[in-house]
């Protein structure tokens, strides 16, 4: 038995995968906190980009890989603000595949950052990663919402009276849900369920913090992967001195509700340069992840700066998570 989950994923030698690129205006500063989809072929990459300090707008920027290591960039930005509720950026995208459809789920601000504005978060769909075409705001307003990624199937709706059964779903982490009305105190991952993809009307509590390395607040990291175990879910945790590491859970396949374990120990902590030191100190922030013949690539933003990756073999990442519970 493996007792120490921080030795599960493997760093890429390769680390940083993606770094700011000084000849690109839009992309100069930092580049993090990727979205990764595997095609059978080719991983694809949105990645989150910031070209000056002064507004600290970001952009989203596209890249692709054949051996999930080496990625190649795009010149142009892939995805610009251009409507009213990006006017202060896009950040944090995360990609999906739902019936043979590519969807990305991503952070929106409509206010200056520095106001500490609520964030909510948007949904747009492309066929080639060049055009993209929005579906609007997801989230319910006032909810300060982010961290939002979708279940790649619809799933069984948790209410069975229901005439239309199968729904969409959603992990979210409303940060405005807290208090003696929602049972938490801190921020933390909800499900959501819906019958189209832009509205998801029904809300449950699914993980709230429990471990000192995420006793400020949790948020879902890349979007569910369907392995034969269960769902798996890697997350990001916040300790009380702002340390950002990354946990896992595994979700029934069936019943996304149960949750059949968790780790109690984080399965990556900020402990390399490129992850102790940025734009923000001690972050490891998943965001993507694919399984390339029973390895899993995790893919993550260090220290707001750059892009890395962490690998494992699937079936020993899962034992782990069933052995340390
Ligand atoms: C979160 C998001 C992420 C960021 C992380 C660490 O709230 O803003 O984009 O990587 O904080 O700063």
């Amino acid at each position: 038995m493996n007792s120490n989950g921080s030795e599960i994923l493997k760093r890429s030698s390769n680390n940083p995968i993606l770094i700011p690129n000084k000849n690109n205006w839009w992309e100069s500063e930092a580049v993090f906190n990727c979205a990764i989809l595997y095609s059978g072929k080719k991983i694809h990459m949105l990645y989150r980009a910031i070209g000056e300090y002064e507004h600290y707008f970001s952009r989203i920027g596209y890249a692709s890989s054949d051996d999930g290591y080496v990625f190649r960039r795009r010149n142009e930005v892939a995805i610009n603000p251009i409507v009213d509720y990006e006017k202060f950026g896009i950040e944090d995208p995360r990609l999906t595949e739902i019936d043979n459809q590519v969807y990305i789920t991503y952070v929106v601000l409509p206010d200056r950052p520095k106001k500490g504005p609520m964030v909510s978060t948007a949904l747009a769909t492309t066929i080639d990663y060049s055009r993209f075409d929005r579906l609007g705001i997801i989230t319910s307003e006032g909810t300060d919402n982010k961290d939002v990624v979708l279940f790649p199937t619809k799933l069984r709706s948790k209410n069975k009276l229901s005439s239309k059964n199968m729904k969409y779903f959603c992990l979210h982490r409303p940060s405005s849900w807290v208090g003696d009305a929602y049972g938490i105190d801190k921020p933390s991952i909800w499900i959501g369920e819906g019958n189209t993809l832009t509205k998801f009307e029904t809300h449950t509590l699914l993980m709230k913090p429990e471990q000192k390395w995420e006793e400020l607040k949790i948020g879902a990291g890349p979007p569910p992967i369907r392995t034969k175990y269960g769902w798996l879910v890697i997350y990001h945790g916040v300790s009380a001195n702002k340390t950002y590491s990354a946990g896992a859970a595994l979700l029934d396949l069936e019943d996304p509700y149960k949750i059949l374990c968790r780790s109690k120990e984080p399965i990556l902590v900020p402990t390399e340069q490129y992850e102790k030191y940025g734009d923000v100190s001690n972050v490891v922030f998943p965001t993507g992840a694919c399984i390339v013949d029973e390895e899993i690539f995790v893919y993550y933003g260090g220290a707001d700066k750059v892009c890395c990756v962490a690998t494992a073999k699937i079936n020993e990442l899962v034992d782990y998570l069933f052995q340390n519970n």
